[in-house]
């Protein structure tokens, strides 16, 4: 843009207002009002909301079209992050920052009568994923675009995102997301790059011309997947990178096909089968595992962005792949895109012609594979039969892989059949399935964890096997979140003072923070950093009491635990410690207990009973303490509904401390506890994930740690006994009477029983019990340094600092060097 000479000062960002830029953005939006939107009179907030997002699109679009010529040119190599789940948020605030616009959207706005902050609330959240895995790729793609690198991000265009939650007496209820509804201003539909899915038929032998005997798959129902890209524009730097993501719609031949034959029904049915695939985001959920619809989805997404990059290729080199893996690397997120290892052998081979050892170079040249978790129950197995019934080619393709595999492992131990059998890719059984992981595994050059814990217990555990055979395939990269959304924007008061200190280029750099230390003991810093907290506090209280009702004191200590309802998160902990204050209170030892507001929020999956009676466990809770006077001048408990990335970003600036309390080994890494960390607050946590690393960052002294570890988690679990630890605990003895009596289910009785049994249970895998009296020790902990003003301050103050680590940044600067080798 070029530069006005009359220029001035305003809003929050301090940032210099340019004319040229306000005028654009106040005709344009005035354009698209009339133009695009069409609206003649009576402007919603809405309206000028889209309005906005329509101008500063237009802003963006020839850094855009610069950014994506460059791709095709093929001089470097690019990355390609595939993933189910794409947790953006709302878009407006990180494009207007990028590209800094702020203050001239500002003053655009503010002569048309409007405020920037009300339009830029009206966006609704594009809740394409479900927790930590999703919101991660949306960290990664902002990292990629800031750091200049051609990645491009490949998902699902889901119509419906992940359900909004309610609660009613206390329990979760789920509304579908619908929200495309109001449309999407940031989307620009590509329907010339379409491509053709195929599903079902039957794979069969043939000659070619050669007179070479290969394979084809015919008899397919075709479905299209149509691309919708959606800008990623880097922090200040003219890059614009590409999401792109498939919706899926009905063939025009089958269509034409059905009418003609006269089934008009059945054509209109067809459509809808073949637009469910991308009709709805699945739920993390035991439950929904095996789900035809969501292995439809998998291989929708593989098959569609493989035949996208290939399609690109092609154009200039034809079905010459020689240099094909030179320029091109794919990130798996999670097993959920994996079928991409034999989708690409497929176009290769069936398509393009190759050999089966060319293509299996470029395969495993191509694909790394990115696990995100532990639990062994959350690993992807897909039964053979469906797999053989939906994707027989690809079935066909996973057998000759597996064959060739057990070969070599075969060779490698030969005659240890036993091992063959725990490393096939094919679980043997009444039903047999194949195992997701592993196919990731031998299709990748590289696998790698999500925090140091993690990636050491994979290759100790779970694919010991695998690292025995490659140990140079498995790596480390622990997560990281965007500064950019998880602190500039999300904490402007923060933002500004950090900048009066040490500059603006933290922002892109963040390891600058440690200038901070160096103001860590300066009084009046001191000051201007707790009044900041003070101000965010604030803040969220009002959204407490608006979605709550319930009264949030600013000076009390803000306690927070937001993330997915897990057992093994072990929000029924978090509530055992409240129940435990409680009971201290109305026992009368109330000036042994610290002021403090508790905040818990996070979805249940809709079919994980435990996880929804906890949240019933909490508002229960919530609902005695917070109506008992005695109580609720020294505690309040409040169960936020419907925790979304946008109230992330209310609640991440207003904590004191931040809930990290998963079962050792349990957790891969979390991402919420670098978000808090980040913004001043101080973990109270178990070992485990990236806490450890959040530990070794700023020190024993400013972390309260708690809990078995992971190795005595181990030892322990043998001898684990609930009762005994009830008996010589008179504190966890109360609380459990207290469940147990009713006192918070007066007219629901026994209704927590299944809880307190799984506390009790000897054979309990989150080991509750056997973590509650190091937890309330810590938390005391907690409590009695909150009593010195100074001394917490000091201690925000340096986790704030020490957070560098913690920008994805830094993350993908490190897949982009290991593994995708594209600086
Ligand atoms: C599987 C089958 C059927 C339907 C859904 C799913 C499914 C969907 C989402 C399974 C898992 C997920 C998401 C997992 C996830 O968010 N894992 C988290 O990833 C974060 C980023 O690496 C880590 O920080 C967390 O520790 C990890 O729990």
């Amino acid at each position: 843009m070029t530069v006005d000479a009359v220029s001035s000062t305003t809003g929050s960002d301090n940032q210099r207002v340019n004319n040229n830029d306000s005028n654009e953005l106040s005709s344009n939006m005035q354009h698209h009002l009339l133009y695009t939107l069409g609206c003649f009179d009576h402007q919603k907030a809405k309206d000028w909301s889209q309005a906005l997002a329509l101008a500063v699109r237009d802003h963006l679009m020839h850094d855009w079209q610069q950014t994506r010529l460059k791709e095709t040119t093929y001089e470097t190599k690019r990355g390609f992050y595939l993933s189910l789940e794409f947790l953006l948020g709302r878009s407006m605030n990180n494009a207007v920052m990028s590209m800094g616009l702020r203050s001239s959207a500002g003053r655009a706005l503010q002569e048309l009568g409007q405020a920037y902050e009300e339009l830029e609330s009206e966006e609704r959240d594009a809740g394409l994923g479900n927790g930590g895995l999703g919101r991660l790729a949306a960290c990664f793609m902002d990292s990629c675009a800031a750091l200049a690198l051609p990645v491009r991000g490949y998902g699902i265009r889901y119509e419906y995102g992940m359900f909004h939650q309610s609660i009613r007496e206390g329990r979760q209820f789920e509304q579908p997301d619908h929200w495309l509804m109001a449309g999407n201003p940031w989307e620009i539909e590509q329907a010339d790059r379409t491509c053709t899915v195929k599903f079902y038929g039957r794979s069969e032998f043939y000659v070619n011309d050669a007179g070479a005997s290969c394979k084809r798959w015919v008899d397919t129902h075709d479905v299209l997947a149509v691309p919708y890209d959606m800008p990623i524009p880097g922090y200040k730097n003219g890059v614009v990178n590409t999401l792109r993501l498939w919706k899926a719609a009905a063939t025009h031949e089958f269509n034409l096909q059905d009418f003609n034959d006269g089934d008009y029904a059945d054509a209109v049915a067809q459509k809808n089968l073949a637009e469910q695939i991308t009709m709805v985001l699945y739920p993390n959920d035991a439950s929904e595992n095996g789900k035809e619809l969501r292995l439809r989805q998998q291989y929708f997404l593989a098959s569609a962005s493989l035949q996208d990059v290939i399609s690109e290729w092609c154009v200039k080199h034809g079905d010459d792949f020689s240099q094909f893996a030179k320029f091109h690397c794919f990130q798996l997120n999670d097993t959920h895109p994996t079928l991409a290892v034999a989708e690409l052998m497929r176009l290769l081979i069936d398509e393009h012609g190759l050999e089966w050892d060319e293509a299996w170079e470029i395969t495993t040249g191509t694909m790394a594979y990115t696990n995100h978790t532990l639990l062994p129950e959350a690993l992807e197995r897909w039964p053979v039969r469906l797999l053989g019934e939906l994707l027989p080619r690809l079935l066909d393709i996973i057998y000759e892989i597996n064959a060739r595999f057990l070969a070599e492992v075969a060779h490698r131990w030969p005659g240890d059949v036993e091992r063959q059998r725990r490393m096939s890719l094919i679980e043997e059984g009444q039903e047999p399935h194949v195992r997701m992981a592993y196919l990731g595994i031998v299709g990748s050059f590289s696998v790698n964890g999500v925090a140091a814990l993690h990636s050491e217990l994979l290759t100790r555990g779970l694919f010991r096997d695998f690292f025995a055979l490659w140990p140079e395939k498995f790596n480390n990269k622990t997560n990281g979140v965007t500064p950019r959304r998880w602190l500039a924007h999300c904490n402007p008061g923060l933002k500004q003072l950090i900048d009066s200190c040490i500059g603006k280029e933290w922002v892109c750099e963040l390891d600058r923070l440690e200038h901070l230390k160096n103001y860590a003991d300066d009084a009046a810093f001191q000051q201007q950093w707790m009044d900041v907290k003070q101000d965010n506090k604030r803040r969220l209280a009002a959204l407490v009491k608006d979605k709550c009702g319930v009264d949030f004191d600013e000076h009390f200590i803000f306690d927070i635990q937001v993330k997915r309802i897990h057992e093994y998160k072990r929000q029924l902990l978090n509530v055992l410690h409240v129940i435990h204050l409680y009971d201290k209170i109305t026992r009368g030892d109330a000036e042994q207990v610290a002021p403090r507001c508790v905040l818990i929020g996070g979805k249940a999956a809709p079919g994980y009973f435990l996880a929804k009676l906890t949240i019933k466990l909490i508002n229960n809770v919530a609902a005695v303490i917070n109506s008992d006077e005695r109580v609720s001048e020294r505690l309040r408990l409040a169960f936020l509904p419907n925790y979304n990335v946008s109230a992330m970003e209310i609640i991440t600036p207003a904590a004191d401390l931040s809930e990290q309390i998963s079962t050792a080994g349990k957790e891969a890494s979390g991402t919420g506890n670098m978000k808090f960390m980040m913004n001043g607050a101080l973990t109270i946590g178990t070992y485990d994930g990236a806490n450890i690393e959040i530990l070794d960052a700023v020190g024993e002294e400013h972390f309260f740690l708690f809990g078995l570890k992971e190795d005595q988690i181990v030892k322990h679990r043998m001898q684990h006994s609930p009762s005994s630890i009830v008996e010589n605990d008179l504190d966890l003895a109360r609380v459990i009477g207290l469940l147990q009596c009713g006192h918070f289910s007066m007219f629901e009785e026994g209704i927590f029983q299944p809880l307190i049994d799984s506390v009790l249970n000897p054979h309990d895998p989150w080991m509750t019990a056997a973590d509650f009296r190091s937890y309330v020790d810590a938390q005391q902990r907690a409590a009695d340094a909150y009593e010195n003003k100074k001394l917490w301050t000091r201690s925000s103050i340096l986790n704030t600092a020490m957070s560098g680590k913690f920008s994805s940044d830094r993350t993908i600067r490190e897949y982009a060097q290991d593994i995708w080798k594209i600086v």
